[in-house]
């Protein structure tokens, strides 16, 4: 805990108060005062001196030590760094780091106990889903239900699961790209006493501030926007709350399941530059969209960025950008969307997202097969939906490739 406040800390309140692009790359980021390195050191060190034996314990584990550090899975120097320059981006106070995107969201389930209800959105991250329903449900005795998530029906599933201790939404959703209000469904969730957890990974810090619209915890998959380069599996969690940040430290301790140095470390040098990739991600995905939006092969194209998302008063409201993802249902179902798959050149048929390459995948046998076919049916995830991430190549290349993929695919209806 001390150690998170201590990497860079006189360093990280000069810079506080500073625009997103300075707080990423300064807080938390002084230069080395062993050598003086402006880039922060990996720290691969498991275990750290004691100058005193036995008091590194309990209550007094932030004072036994000078420098903060005592074994590397309670803390360390460069996941510090990491976990501290999040913490600015996101306009939090805390930040947390897990070994997986799943880490931070089973490591935030550590929260409650057998008996608990969590309120669910429909249209949650395949994988969040499966555990939700196959892991935490049957292992553990945690109830979950998946609604739709307007304020008015968080409202009504309140009523009949009143004491629901914790609320989950992920917005935009994964796939389909639904949005939900964070200010409205925050004063839901606290007027009945739970907690908001919102999963930002879809918008990223720089997008979208859950915090600062309500939310008390902001959870996003590192592995997508952050890190942005498909070469690191990591998750975060960011709070404002000191009590909440205590709790969630010593499940973060206590269950384990934190990354390594050398992930902190290209996880930071990720987040560096997220400003600057997430205008080009938008940029070109508006691009994008409305391309698919002109071809006669597209059934209806869902980007939070165009005038025709059913929810885009709400993007303008809570969001800086349309983000980086797109999805379109394409006209013949599955095997147009297969043949238009592999077609691609630059985009890489791929699961994931948010890297600098573009990604495209079909989510209902892909990234949301474990999801329960009446399920899918019930959200609108059909098999001619296709997810596209927009990466930050040149425009006019997405676009041409975009095109005569769909031209492949045109074939298949005549087939
Ligand atoms: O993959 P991991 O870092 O464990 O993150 C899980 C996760 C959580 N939340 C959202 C919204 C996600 O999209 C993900 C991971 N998603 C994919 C791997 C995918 O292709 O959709």
């Amino acid at each position: 805990m001390a150690a998170a406040a201590s990497a860079g800390s006189s360093h990280g309140a000069h810079f506080a108060a500073k625009g997103f692009g300075t707080r990423v790359i300064h807080v938390g980021q002084a230069p080395d005062p062993v050598s003086g390195a402006v880039t922060t050191p990996i720290s691969l060190s498991t275990t750290f001196v004691q100058t005193t034996p036995g008091l590194a314990t309990g209550a007094d584990q932030a004072l036994s030590y000078g420098k903060g550090y005592e074994y590397s899975r309670t803390n360390n120097p460069t996941r510090a760094a990491f976990e501290t320059a999040l913490a600015a981006a996101e306009g939090g106070k805390h930040a947390l780091a897990f070994g997986s995107g799943m880490a931070a969201t089973t490591s935030l389930i550590h929260l409650l106990k057998s008996g608990d209800h969590v309120i669910s959105i429909d249209d949650v991250y395949g994988g969040t889903q499966r555990y939700f329903r196959r892991t935490a449900a049957p292992t553990y005795g945690i109830s979950f239900s998946f609604i739709d998530m307007t304020p008015e029906m968080l409202e009504a599933e309140f009523a009949k699961h009143p004491g629901t201790k914790m609320v989950w939404a992920e917005t935009p959703t994964n796939p389909t790209l639904k949005v939900c209000d964070i200010e409205g469904i925050a004063a839901v969730a606290h007027k009945h006493g739970a907690l908001l957890v919102v999963d930002n990974t879809f918008m990223s810090p720089w997008n979208q501030q859950p915090l600062s619209l309500g939310a008390d915890i902001s959870m996003n998959s590192v592995t997508k926007f952050i890190n942005g380069h498909s070469d690191v599996v990591m998750g975060v969690v960011t709070v404002k709350c000191d009590e909440l940040n205590e709790k969630l430290r010593f499940i973060q301790n206590g269950v384990g399941a934190v990354p390594g140095p050398h992930d902190s470390y290209l996880a930071l040098r990720g987040l560096k530059t997220l400003h600057v990739r997430m205008q080009r991600h938008a940029e070109n995905a508006l691009v994008v969209a409305k391309a698919l939006e002109a071809s006669d092969m597209v059934e209806k194209v869902v980007y939070p960025g165009l005038d025709s998302h059913p929810q885009r008063a709400l993007v303008l409201k809570q969001c800086k950008t349309g983000g980086g993802m797109i999805t379109f249902y394409i006209k013949g179902g599955l095997p147009t969307a297969r043949r238009f798959l592999e077609s691609l050149k630059v985009f890489t048929l791929a699961e994931s997202l948010g890297a600098v390459e573009s990604l495209a995948e079909s989510p209902a046998i892909m990234t949301h097969a474990s999801v329960p076919a009446e399920q899918r049916a019930a959200i609108g995830l059909t098999d001619g939906l296709v997810r596209l991430s927009v990466g930050i190549e040149d425009e006019a290349d997405l676009v041409e490739d975009i095109e005569s993929a769909l031209a492949a695919a045109r074939a298949v209806l005549s087939e």
